[in-house]
């Protein structure tokens, strides 16, 4: 079989001609790419340019290919940052991509928030990509799952380097998209290298093919991803599968990488010349342009005359882009969060009394009745099990399976799922992460993507994710079922960290957290789910919102101040109703969400009492306390008659042994003594 015959029959129902226009729209893609790379290569050189070049020679074709597979604007992509001609492919503008590799102001990518080639583009459905190796991949399975839960004949586009592969997400990405038998297009771009490590040093076997063989349901194509026709049926095949709904495909294209990895690298340290000579016989472009002439699509003279325009296209281009301002220094900070009204918030007479974990799964499931895009998923949620601790009871029989399941135990596939999830403007996942002390598998997901999506992409895309996560001690659960990681969360510039101490606040901030559109983690402290002391109250009505950033008094007092959150909130109010038959007058503020803080609250109280203790069961060092004395020294210090005083738990992991845990955490006692002091100072 001849090469054009090959080619024609890709697909039968389209003529020789626009087998013609495909070949010579996938060439003017892998020239725009190429020669997007000289002149970059050129700027860099003359120090005109960015600082930071990535080369993308050698990956030209497979990245073209793959774009013109898809349907721009309906299929979904997540591109790695090598697969330039991939974005040029789907329809990203040449000056778009200039202008980022000049970190200029523009709607799309970044607007100067990332490196070149970071790519993002709403209507072309790119979400916003970031530098971390791999964690693309459960994304891209997110936004697959939603086109199946929706019903949609949408394909998902996800690529990496053969190095990412030896990522766990990709592992996790491959497991999950064939659970769920997702319309996916894995398509790893093996070119042998990640920056200086072969793939003899990264892959076991050396084949990533074989090594993903073993998922049940994946199709795995082993390509040359340099051949135009093997490519070609490759791409054509997963991309009918995914969009047929018959699963998830890998394609594993081998490719030269014929630049360095970056313009901070230099090959020459690791690579042979027989190695450079190797990369440059397989020119995919080269390759392409005799491949061309020899089926007769082009003669030599029309390829030159093709050459020579793409060339002064890239120069246009390049000109517009360096015309294009650089962003305001003004707006570095703008878009960490997107702005989020509450919604309005209607009273109901009081309802009957409920505990922390009733007011939990009430929320969830009325907002669930309200919104069908709210989905719920963690590790054992589904049915009667509704998780370890039972919050998510029933909500699977209640709204079905699609609306309330089980994950496998993978917190990086939780996390990067929901990111997916959220990204079609519709779905609102609430997931559980079974244990804040098992956030940590799933934490680059948290504190690298889910956090700054709506900053990197300068406003373009954000992340309407609930994560809730019960924490905390007290419940003899050792070192791994204690943790309070909530210093950690605030730290994380992008996630908004609520608390709750009762049953209606808890209800009232979820039924918000769930509405915001801004990742939001919610932990819920496992000792007091089913405490009544306190903590149960009477229930809350449908329409009742309480807005993040407003500290509560839970009790008023004179004489010192008490800043606390979650268990320490009761326990100071326990402690401040003992003293206060002394005539020991304490005020007890609860802060309800660390982020946004409500200081202005703990400020008029210092004004009043004079005094500051600050109470959290977290380790003392670093923890959140420091935060609040810091602020108090800086906002109060001419308000404060003693030194601020911190009640928190040993620099230590918690232990398990009771007598052990009880002196590790902070118990009534300590208060006591600490406010005893504070009062008498
Ligand atoms: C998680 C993570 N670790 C390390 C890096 C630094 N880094 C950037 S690219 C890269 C090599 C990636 O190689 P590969 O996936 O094969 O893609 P290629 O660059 O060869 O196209 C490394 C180590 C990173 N960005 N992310």
């Amino acid at each position: 079989m001849s090469r054009l015959t090959a080619l024609t029959n890709l697909n039968p129902s389209l003529g020789p001609r626009h087998e013609r226009e495909l070949a010579l729209r996938t060439l003017a893609v892998m020239h725009w790419t190429r020669f997007m790379d000289e002149k970059m290569g050129k700027l860099v050189r003359q120090n005109k340019g960015g600082t930071f070049h990535l080369s993308m020679m050698g990956h030209e074709m497979i990245g073209a290919v793959s774009a013109l597979s898809l349907i721009p604007g309906i299929d979904w992509s997540y591109p790695y940052y090598r697969d330039r001609s991939f974005a040029i492919g789907l329809g990203c503008s040449l000056e778009d991509l200039l202008a980022v590799f000049l970190s200029r102001e523009i709607p799309h990518h970044s607007g100067g928030r990332m490196m070149p080639e970071h790519f993002s583009h709403v209507g072309l459905r790119i979400p916003c990509q970031s530098s971390v190796v791999g964690s693309q991949f459960l994304q891209a399975v997110g936004t697959a799952k939603s086109a199946a839960l929706r019903g949609v004949s949408e394909v998902v586009y996800v690529s990496g380097g053969d190095g990412s592969t030896s990522q766990g997400d990709f592992h996790e990405a491959l497991n999950f998209s064939c659970v769920h038998q997702l319309p996916l297009v894995f398509v790893i771009q093996d070119n042998g290298w990640a920056i200086s490590v072969p793939v003899t040093d990264q892959t076991a076997g050396g084949s990533i093919a074989k090594m993903a063989s073993g998922y049940e349901g994946l199709a795995v194509f082993d390509i040359d991803g340099c051949d135009y026709v093997e490519t070609s049926e490759a791409l054509k095949k997963a991309v009918e599968k995914a969009r047929s709904g018959c699963g998830p495909s890998l394609v594993v294209a081998k490719v030269p990488r014929m630049g360095p990895h970056s313009s901070s690298d230099d090959p020459k340290k690791y690579k042979s010349e027989a190695d450079f000579a190797e990369d440059r016989a397989r020119d995919p472009v080269h390759r392409f342009e005799r491949w061309l002439i020899e089926n007769e699509f082009l003669t030599e003279t029309e390829l030159e005359n093709i050459r020579v325009q793409r060339q002064r296209e890239i120069e246009a281009a390049a000109d517009i882009a360096d015309q294009l301002p650089f962003p305001e220094r003004s707006k570095a900070a703008d878009n960490v969060f997107k702005s989020f009204e509450t919604p309005p918030s209607t009273p109901q007479p009081a309802g009957e009394s409920i505990v922390l974990m009733d007011a939990i799964n009430h929320a969830i499931a009325e907002e669930m009745e309200r919104d069908p895009g709210v989905v719920v998923f963690g590790q054992d949620v589904a049915h009667g099990k509704g998780g370890v601790f039972g919050i998510t009871r029933n909500l699977t029989e209640r709204f079905g399976k699609d609306r309330c399941f089980n994950t496998p135990l993978a917190e990086s596939t939780i996390v990067g799922l929901a990111i997916g999830l959220s990204a079609d403007g519709f779905h609102k996942p609430v997931a559980e992460i079974q244990f804040a002390d098992y956030a940590w598998t799933g934490m680059n997901q948290l504190f690298n993507e889910l956090s700054s999506i709506h900053y990197r992409s300068n406003g373009q895309w954000n992340c309407p994710v609930v994560i809730r996560m019960p924490y905390g001690g007290y419940i003899q659960g050792g070192p791994y079922h204690s943790q309070s990681i909530e210093a950690f969360l605030s730290h994380c510039p992008g996630l908004k960290v609520v608390i709750p101490s009762n049953a209606a606040d808890a209800k009232r901030l979820l039924k918000t957290a769930i509405h915001d559109p801004n990742p939001v983690i919610f932990l819920e402290h496992k000792a007091l789910y089913r405490q009544r002391v306190f903590c149960a109250r009477p229930e809350t009505g449908p329409d009742e919102f309480l807005p993040f950033g407003q500290a509560n008094v839970v009790r008023e007092g004179t004489d010192a101040t008490i800043v606390a959150w979650g268990m320490m909130v009761v326990m100071a109010h326990d402690v401040a109703e003992q003293l206060a038959k002394e005539g020991i007058s304490i005020e007890v503020i609860d802060l309800r969400t660390l982020v946004p803080l409500d200081f202005d609250t703990v400020l008029t109280s210092i004004k009043k009492t004079g005094k500051l203790l600050i109470a959290h069961e977290a380790a003392r060092n670093s923890g959140f306390g420091a935060e609040i004395a810091a602020r108090a020294t800086e906002q109060a210090f001419q308000y404060l008659d003693a030194p601020i005083v911190r009640v928190t738990g040993k620099d230590c992991p918690v232990p398990y042994c009771k007598d052990l845990e009880d002196e590790v955490l902070p118990q009534k006692k300590d208060l006591e003594l600490a406010l005893r002091n504070l009062a008498s100072y």
